[in-house]
């Protein structure tokens, strides 16, 4: 049997990840390929949805170590893998991700070099060369991406941080994102215009890739 494909949405808050899976699992299906589930990062399994909460809320809110953050993301990450991505795919049924990996270079790394040399230690040893067919980056400024949260109301841990972090975080995102592989995709224009962009070249890449 052919294996699924593991697709990945990348993108700062309200850059339209969520929404952009949705878009692309209801497209692919009209495309023919009926068969598909729909992830999110960190979470997706019970120890992985407790770890998101923590990561997201942070409770007591105890002082934690960029490493402490990375290893908690990374236990998430294989476990989700291991017991959902992997065996899913195997059964020829495609995966479509709200966030992985590139999510921690551009948060936890924050354009710092020791930071993104300490991931990429953790993510060989843990994930062992295991990356997504595509990733498809939405790229927004951070402050129309947060305007666009706002309206939500609450906030959580990380949607509190200032302009600057989001700023590094893009920055980083900008830096580690393989454009050449992937699709970039502007994120600051319409819904409309996003979903019409993204299934023209989405189009491209399903002739090219199966
Ligand atoms: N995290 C995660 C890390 O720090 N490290 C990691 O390794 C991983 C995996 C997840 C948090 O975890 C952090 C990053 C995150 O802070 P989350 O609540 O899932 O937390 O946050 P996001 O993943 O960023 O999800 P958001 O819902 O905030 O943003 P989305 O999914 O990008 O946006 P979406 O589709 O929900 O849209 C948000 C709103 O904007 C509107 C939508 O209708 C919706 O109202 N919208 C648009 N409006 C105008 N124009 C457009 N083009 C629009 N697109 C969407």
């Amino acid at each position: 049997m052919k294996k699924g494909k593991f697709i990945v949405l990348e993108g700062l808050e309200g850059a339209g990840k969520t929404s952009a899976c949705k878009y692309i699992q209801n497209f692919l299906y009209n495309f023919g390929i009926k068969k598909t589930l729909l992830i999110r990062e960190p979470g997706s399994t019970f120890l992985s949805e407790k770890i998101r909460k923590f990561i997201k809320f942070n409770p007591k809110n105890e002082i934690l170590n960029y490493k402490t953050i990375v290893l908690l993301l990374y236990a998430s990450r294989l476990h989700l893998t291991d017991t959902i991505i992997k065996p899913t795919l195997k059964k020829g049924i495609w995966v479509i991700s709200d966030r992985y990996e590139l999510s921690t270079f551009a948060y936890q790394g924050q354009n710092s070099q020791k930071r993104i040399n300490f991931i990429k230690k953790i993510s060989s040893l843990i994930l062992k060369k295991f990356y997504p067919n595509l990733t498809i980056y939405l790229d927004v400024l951070p402050h129309i991406g947060l305007k666009r949260i706002k309206k939500r109301g609450i906030l959580d841990n990380i949607e509190k941080n200032n302009i600057n972090f989001f700023l590094k975080v893009q920055k980083t995102y900008l830096k580690y994102f393989k454009k050449k592989e992937n699709i970039f995709i502007n994120a600051n224009l319409s819904q409309n215009m996003v979903q019409k962009n993204l299934k023209h070249i989405l189009l491209k890449w399903l002739k090219k890739n199966i």
